[in-house]
């Protein structure tokens, strides 16, 4: 069982804890045990009366006792306490790292909103279920047959109680366990909902506000609060239950032991502290057998939480990291009849795919929409893997190069900027930790951003995001994060396009003036942004159409000229 592998993962490291646990609690239940024996001793020995002498002696006697029950009981929790917590603390580092790794592929399957409760709620269920196995796994059952034991010994006349409270009591305990774990089973999908729409809807704010759907959307979180809310009623109900009945089923034993046992102490059968014995006893068994029930309703809430971190924690991402130690040589990036399609689709996205960019050269890639000029970029980032053919930067195929190699010598500007929160300083210092500000401002400068950081300085705030910035600023501060990085290869995703015109070739110029030695591949829907380059690519469904010189082409590819004449109509 997966809950059963995940604490052995866990919690097994922590074992001399748990060896020190099992002492405590041990411990504890026979002292706990040994407490009604002195009790009873104590009010049968008739000697008590008028004796301050043995008073003392056997009160201080159970006084200790009770102390050193205590005691390992407090310790017995504490060390409990630190197994799960560390645990916890470690299962939380291995999801956070799993998911880190994931592609976006991966991610998709899992949802980010499942991958959060994943690493905060079902984590914790496993957590309080350590917790309570190291506070009474083993006590429990001590207890119950420890006290069955003891009181029939202790009195063999009133052990039919104990025959026909303790099957009641599993009987009733069974009922409520029997009606909570297909609820409990369900909760943890219930706050996945949750959190998946408000996320959804936090993210989405502005555009909900704008078509007027707060109504719709309220709707649908309140079905999916509403659905939480009566789970979590119904495990309330059977709780407010389960109470009273446990209660009943002590409270009406008691007055058995009491009512049959005070007819035989007055016909002179049994001895006054023996019934006291036997009343302890079967509180204890009680007593035990509830906290196993608590356990086991625990079990199948931490089983689903269980199932669903060992999900994460065993899937293999889907593009492995390189296992090669190769390093690229230099910038030259190669395409060699590569084609690809996304997973679970049947058409390629792209397909034949060939060309070269060396060092120093711009390779502008201009095509229209959906014509999978993204996917060329992620391929060369080795965010997917060709489905055929091979990609190779530096002459080492991106599958056999060490991944972080790879990257480091990779500066990409995706299409739709991410930044984080944080300042613009931490961003920037993306690409390189131990960046200067000078070269952050150099940076900057080539990015075309230094006018508008300039006024905020480079410690202004960042939102998650980079929401308080605009389009175009979140353009030029991430196309100045990829250059903190001084990569060989710069790959921008049309990175271009949030620009104005005379911005856009400011910073083209820029670029060739101080990155006269990297390969740089652009992506634009401009042309006014690709024409200078030393090659552009026209491609249209995942296939190169034509390629050559911004004047070349204008010659050959009637594509080209049909997207040189739409803008020129545009712009006339
Ligand atoms: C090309 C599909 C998409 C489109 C085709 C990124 C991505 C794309 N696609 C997927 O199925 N899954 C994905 O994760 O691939 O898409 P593209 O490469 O993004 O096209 P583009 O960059 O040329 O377009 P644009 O709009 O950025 O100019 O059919 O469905
Ligand atoms: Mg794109």
């Amino acid at each position: 069982m997966k809950l059963l592998h995940l604490i052995k993962r866990y919690a097994g490291p922590y074992w001399p804890l748990i060896v020190l646990v099992v002492l405590f609690q041990f411990a504890q239940s026979v002292l706990s045990l040994l407490l009604p024996t002195i009790n009873g001793d104590i009010l049968n020995d008739g000697v008590l009366v008028g004796n301050t002498d043995v008073i003392w002696r056997l009160g201080g006697w159970m006084l200790v006792v009770s102390l050193l029950q205590i005691a390992a009981n407090t310790l017995a929790i504490l060390c409990g306490a630190i197994i799960a917590m560390r645990a916890g603390r470690d299962m939380r580092a291995d999801v956070f790292q799993k998911a880190s790794a994931f592609s976006e592929q991966d991610m998709q399957r899992f949802g980010s909103a499942s991958l959060i409760t994943r690493n905060t709620n079902d984590v914790q269920q496993v957590q309080m279920l350590i917790l309570m196995s190291c506070t009474m796994l083993m006590s429990a059952p001590m207890l119950s047959i420890g006290g069955i034991v003891l009181a029939i010994r202790a009195d063999a006349t009133l052990s039919w109680i104990v025959a026909v409270a303790v099957p009641v009591m599993l009987i009733v305990m069974a009922l409520i366990v029997s009606r909570l774990v297909p609820i409990f089973a369900t909760l943890q999908e219930k706050v996945d909902a949750i959190n998946r729409v408000m996320r959804e809807q936090l993210t989405g704010i502005r555009v909900v506000r704008a078509f007027v759907q707060e109504k719709r959307e309220k709707r649908r979180f309140d079905k999916a609060n509403e659905d939480l809310y009566s789970a979590m009623l119904r495990t309330g109900n059977l709780f407010v239950l389960a109470f009273p009945l446990i209660m009943l089923i002590v409270e009406v034993s008691s007055v058995a032991v009491i009512w049959f046992g005070g007819h035989l102490v007055d016909s002179g059968e049994l001895e006054i502290g023996t019934m006291m014995i036997f009343l302890q006893y079967l509180m204890q068994i009680l007593m035990g057998i509830m906290m196993m029930t608590f356990m086991t309703m625990m079990i199948p809430r931490a089983a689903v939480g269980a199932r669903r971190i060992s999900e994460v924690i065993e899937t293999e991402a889907s593009v492995a990291r390189g296992t090669g130690s190769a390093a690229p040589a230099d910038g030259t990036v190669e395409f060699e009849g590569v084609s690809f399609s996304y997973p679970g689709a049947d058409t390629p996205v792209l397909e034949d795919v060939t060309f070269t960019a060396h060092p120093g050269e711009t390779v502008a890639i201009i095509g229209s929409t959906g014509a999978g000029k993204t996917t060329l970029v992620n391929l060369i980032a080795r965010q997917f893997d060709v489905t055929a053919g091979s990609v190779r930067v530096g002459g080492v195929d991106v599958r056999e190069s060490d991944t972080d190699q790879l990257w480091a010598n990779l500066g990409l500007v995706p299409q739709r900027p991410y930044l984080f929160s944080g300042t613009v300083a931490s961003n920037l210092r993306f690409g390189d930790e131990n960046a200067t500000e000078a070269d952050l401002w150099q940076a900057l400068e080539i990015a075309q951003a230094k006018g508008f950081v300039a006024e905020k300085g480079l410690d202004a705030r960042v939102a998650q995001g980079g929401t308080n910035f605009s389009g175009g600023q979140r353009q030029r501060l991430s196309i100045a994060r990829a250059l903190v990085k001084r990569p060989r290869v710069l790959l921008f995703d049309d990175s271009f396009s949030a620009l104005d015109t005379s911005t856009d070739a400011r910073l083209r110029a820029a670029l060739d003036a101080e990155l006269s030695d990297i390969t740089r591949i652009v992506v634009a829907q401009r042309v006014a942004t690709v024409q200078g380059a030393d090659r552009i690519l026209v491609i249209e469904s995942g296939r190169i159409l034509d390629q050559g010189t911004h004047d070349e082409l204008l010659e050959t590819s009637e594509t080209y000229r049909e997207i040189v004449n739409s803008q020129m109509s545009v712009e006339a």
